[in-house]
């Protein structure tokens, strides 16, 4: 294997010792972003195959059905990751490529592929991360449905069962469930993720059966992953909230929002509750029948790390009068996250790496969490490549270089951080933005399928030979 030489970059290198000894330096994907093959494996459609399918949907009217042919292409993207000394690889598996109808049959070729990915990881010297559910839900159980549904959650507990069963031998480190506010909040809520609905309650019910079916998940495997020191947890997507404006209504709207996208997550992981203010909330759309006795003691099934993926701060004020368009905000319509008017990177989110210290920090601080990982942190920057043939991406090294110092600031303030993985590996299908938006450290030509590390790819590669003294 030869390693990729490293490129000069005018930013002045990280300092080495500023990680501690075993620090994970990774990259992520998703299935649905990158794998394309949907018809192989005897796959069952997900709710974003149908949902692709919904004009308007999709802002470039595109779908995962070829993405960037990770499926086939799978042995040269782990060679690539070898060759930039990336150490750790966050990868997620289709439930409708292991059970294609989300209960029932099995598929052994599905499984096999992901078995094929883990062993080319091990031979590689790569850590594999398996994230068992990142929001590719079978269509099946939509049709039956969905996360509204309590049913899924325990499917969601025999596919964990059926994985840890053929992958625990070789994996220890294990995601339930990614960034379950946007499965439930956008996919239910909003409506502007699959499967599209826009039913309050429905948005409520479906985060409390993603809590749950990542509860079940941990007991599925506990029972089922051999491999020595498992580290068994889940990733959510922690927003600081900072209210814009002085009024006690723009207050209350950021404790609302802080309630939705942070609180109802840690506190019924780590405490085995959830926020009475929340539910006060949240209890204006809903009945709160879909929680039953015994159902928070599940969720709070002692875990070994949480993975966070941050990406931004939500600056948040009262807008008087509900809102007319559906709210990622069940019983709260009338708050809207703002553009605090900072650099923004090409979704026109606002760049902000001390964002990451005040979540790290404040999770510390405030429930006493398991060892912490950054599962996802990265920029969609409209890159180009140049006449020399590479991505000059010098804004993405600037925003990597500023949350990885954002990460060693978190660690000098006593977070017991354990690794960093950079959103994306590759470039690829970014939901509702299509093909649009470029997230990847490595370009793809969606024409032809090349990959093309960016500049961004070699200064990382170069920042974890220092740190890793490589
Ligand atoms: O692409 C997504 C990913 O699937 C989940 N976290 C945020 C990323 C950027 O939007």
């Amino acid at each position: 294997m030869t390693p990729i030489p490293p490129r000069d970059t005018d930013i002045a290198p990280i300092a080495a010792g500023s990680f501690p000894e075993g620090f994970l330096w990774g990259a992520a994907t998703s299935s649905y972003q990158i794998e394309g093959g949907v018809h192989l494996d005897g796959r069952g459609p997900s709710i974003w195959d149908t949902f692709c399918r919904v004009p308007g949907a999709i802002v470039d009217g595109s779908d995962g059905s070829v993405a960037v042919s990770h499926r086939s292409r799978m042995p040269h993207d782990v060679a690539l990751m070898a060759r930039l000394g990336i150490g750790a690889y966050r990868f997620s598996i289709a439930w409708p490529r292991v059970q294609p109808l989300g209960s029932g049959q099995v598929s052994a070729s599905g499984l096999d592929f992901y078995s094929q990915l883990v062993d080319q990881l091990l031979t590689a010297g790569i850590v594999p991360v398996a994230t068992l559910y990142h929001w590719d839900l079978p269509q099946a159980l939509e049709d039956r449905g969905g996360w509204p549904a309590r049913d899924t959650a325990k499917r969601f507990g025999d596919y964990a069962e059926i994985v840890g069963s053929v992958l625990g031998d070789r994996v220890a480190r294990w995601s339930t469930v990614n960034e379950p506010w946007c499965s439930a909040m956008l996919g239910y809520g909003s409506g502007v993720h699959a499967p599209g609905r826009t039913e309050p309650a429905a948005a409520v019910a479906a985060a409390h059966h993603l809590l749950l079916a990542h509860g079940f998940g941990v007991d599925a495997l506990r029972a089922t992953v051999s491999a020595p020191e498992p580290e068994i947890g889940i990733t959510l997507n922690p927003y600081p909230v900072v209210p814009v404006g002085d009024e006690e209504a723009d207050h209350d709207a950021a404790r609302r929002v802080d309630g939705i996208a942070n609180r109802i997550w840690y506190d019924s992981v780590l405490r085995g509750s959830y926020p009475d203010d929340v539910l006060d909330d949240i209890g204006a759309v809903s009945d709160l029948d879909h929680i039953h006795d015994g159902d928070l003691a599940q969720i709070a099934r002692p875990i070994d790390m949480m993975g966070l993926n941050y990406y931004r701060r939500h600056h948040v004020r009262h807008l008087p009068g509900a809102s007319a368009s559906p709210s990622p905000w069940p019983g709260s319509p009338d708050v809207e996250v703002v553009d605090p008017g900072r650099p923004v990177t090409d979704l026109l989110w606002a760049i902000e790496p001390d964002g990451l210290v005040d979540a790290v920090v404040a999770l510390h601080r405030d429930y006493d969490p398991p060892p912490l990982y950054v599962h996802e942190n990265g920029a969609a920057f409209a890159d180009v490549v140049a006449p020399d043939g590479r991505v000059h991406d010098a804004d993405r090294v600037e925003f990597l270089d500023g949350h990885v110092r954002a990460c060693a600031e978190a660690i000098a303030a006593g977070v017991d951080l354990r690794g960093y993985f950079a959103w994306s590996f590759l470039d690829n299908f970014e939901w509702a933005e299509g093909y649009r938006k470029r997230f990847g450290i490595v370009h793809v030509d969606y024409e032809t399928q090349e990959r093309t590390p960016k500049d961004s790819a070699l200064w990382y590669s170069e920042l974890i030979r220092r740190q890793t003294g490589g």
